[in-house]
């Protein structure tokens, strides 16, 4: 997961495949969007292996919804609300087969005619991406990526935001050494980690600028669809 990455709650199945065929990578949100299994499914039967990289947000530490997404075809998994080592380390071993981690084997895309990779390829090409969006996280940040099997740390700016007691802009806007996302950033790249931070419309990601992440969910699928629509109104105003 890198580059320009839109953030899915409510998106059909034709209507994800068609932003996968323009972004970098698409993620479905179990945590606070309508996904569930199925829903899963019926994404992963459709997707192409040339489309944006697919990637999972789990409801939760949740072995079993982890285990769904990678079974499903989904190479990476963000993972919300990791606070500590321990929770980073359930996370690695919901992710990854023995004897890395405990997963389970039984991937479902044989079902719908691909292969499935081997136990050694799923294990080397698994994202296990943890989401840093608590004060405790943010004070573990370093021991957090530090854990073999995370891939990288994701800011979820809002909840961050929301435990910190600050507002997302002055989040978003920090720079100095100690402010949360340089410090993040710092925690990940000590131990040769990816970083991703969520913004969901443009106007936040341009506050990133200057600062070195490797993927940003720019914008939500019910942003692009309120700009669409403010877009058809204006140009109507307009032309009226
Ligand atoms: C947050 O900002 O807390 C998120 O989890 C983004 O969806
Ligand atoms: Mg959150």
């Amino acid at each position: 997961m890198a580059g320009s990455g839109v953030w899915c709650l409510d998106a059909s199945v034709s209507t994800l495949l068609r932003l996968g065929a323009s972004f970098d990578w698409v993620c479905l949100d179990m945590q606070h969007g309508r996904f569930g299994r199925s829903d899963l499914l019926a994404v992963c039967r459709s997707w192409a292996p040339e489309q944006a990289a697919l990637v999972v947000r789990a409801p939760s530490i949740d072995v079993a919804a982890i285990g769904w997404a990678l079974d499903a075809g989904a190479r990476s998994v963000i993972v919300p609300q990791v606070d500590s080592v321990d929770d980073a380390r359930r996370v690695v071993s919901a992710m990854y087969y023995p004897p890395r981690g405990r997963r389970s084997y039984g991937p479902l895309m044989p079902a719908w005619g691909r292969v499935a990779p081997s136990v050694s390829d799923a294990n080397a090409t698994a994202e296990c991406v943890v989401m840093i969006e608590s004060a405790a996280a943010l004070g573990k940040a370093a021991e957090i990526a530090a854990v073999d099997g995370v891939t990288g740390l994701f800011v979820g700016p809002y909840d961050l935001s929301l435990s910190l007691g600050i507002t997302v802009e002055a989040l978003l806007a920090g720079r100095s050494e100690s402010a949360p996302l340089p410090a993040v950033v710092a925690a990940a790249r000590r131990h040769g980690r990816a970083v991703g931070v969520f913004t969901g419309d443009p106007a936040a990601a341009r506050r990133l600028h200057g600062l070195d992440v490797d993927a940003v969910a720019g914008v939500t699928d019910g942003w692009l669809l309120a700009a669409g629509i403010r877009s058809a109104l204006t140009s109507s105003d307009e032309s009226a």
